[in-house]
């Protein structure tokens, strides 16, 4: 029997290294992944780094998925992808190749001890919300749009968009809306 395929989110960050290129190969492999399509990309955003800020300004974005993984086999796949970046955990919100983080799984509440959905931090972070915001379904309410990390998004700069920077993964199929692609259409 098939699993039923649900919607979830994933946030990307990355402050080290070539930025650009590890956004491209993780969205590459997510999409790769047994059970995990790429439905939807956000823009890329060039943000100031919160938390430990004595670090390189980040990249974010967002990415919806089709999943037929529980979230905690997407958690895995994610903790995985970053393993295979190499990511080396040294400071607690330090520097990193990448980072992936789901911040949303289709409707999903839940707190373990390895998982809290949605993403635990995500209200209080523009350079999350802004991105998860792009690749949001657009018929159904944003659940943060009310968050104050969204009324003034300090640090949170759209950075250069290049007509060919998704160009490998869209493969040719669909046209821009904006600099967001949507495969369902
Ligand atoms: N975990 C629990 N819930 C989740 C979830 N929904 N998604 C657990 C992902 N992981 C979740 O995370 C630690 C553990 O959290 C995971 O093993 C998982 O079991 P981690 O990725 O190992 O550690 P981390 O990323 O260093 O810490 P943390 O607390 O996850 O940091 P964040 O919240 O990811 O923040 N500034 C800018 N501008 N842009 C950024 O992207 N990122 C961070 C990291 C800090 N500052 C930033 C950015
Ligand atoms: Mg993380």
């Amino acid at each position: 029997m098939d699993a039923v395929e649900r919607e979830a989110y994933i946030g990307l960050g990355t402050n080290l290294g070539d930025r650009e290129a590890a956004l491209r190969e993780a969205i590459r492999l997510l999409d790769a992944a047994e059970g995990v399509r790429v439905l939807r990309v956000s823009p890329v955003y060039e943000t100031d780094p919160v938390g430990f800020t004595d670090q390189p300004a980040f990249l974010n974005m967002a990415a919806a998925v089709g999943t037929t993984l529980s979230p905690e086999g997407l958690l895995a796949l994610c903790l995985d992808i970053e393993k295979r970046m190499g990511r080396v955990r040294t400071v607690r919100w330090g520097p990193r190749p990448i980072d992936l983080d789901v911040l949303a799984y289709d409707g999903v509440r839940m707190e373990t001890e390895r998982l809290t959905l949605p993403h635990p931090r995500l209200a209080e972070r523009a350079f999350a919300l802004m991105p998860l915001r792009d690749v949001w379904p657009a018929d159904r309410a944003f659940p943060w749009a009310d968050a104050p990390a969204l009324r003034e998004p300090d640090g949170v700069r759209p950075w250069e968009t290049r007509e060919e920077f998704w160009a490998f993964w869209k493969k040719g199929e669909k046209e821009a809306d904006g600099n967001v692609e949507d495969r369902r259409r």
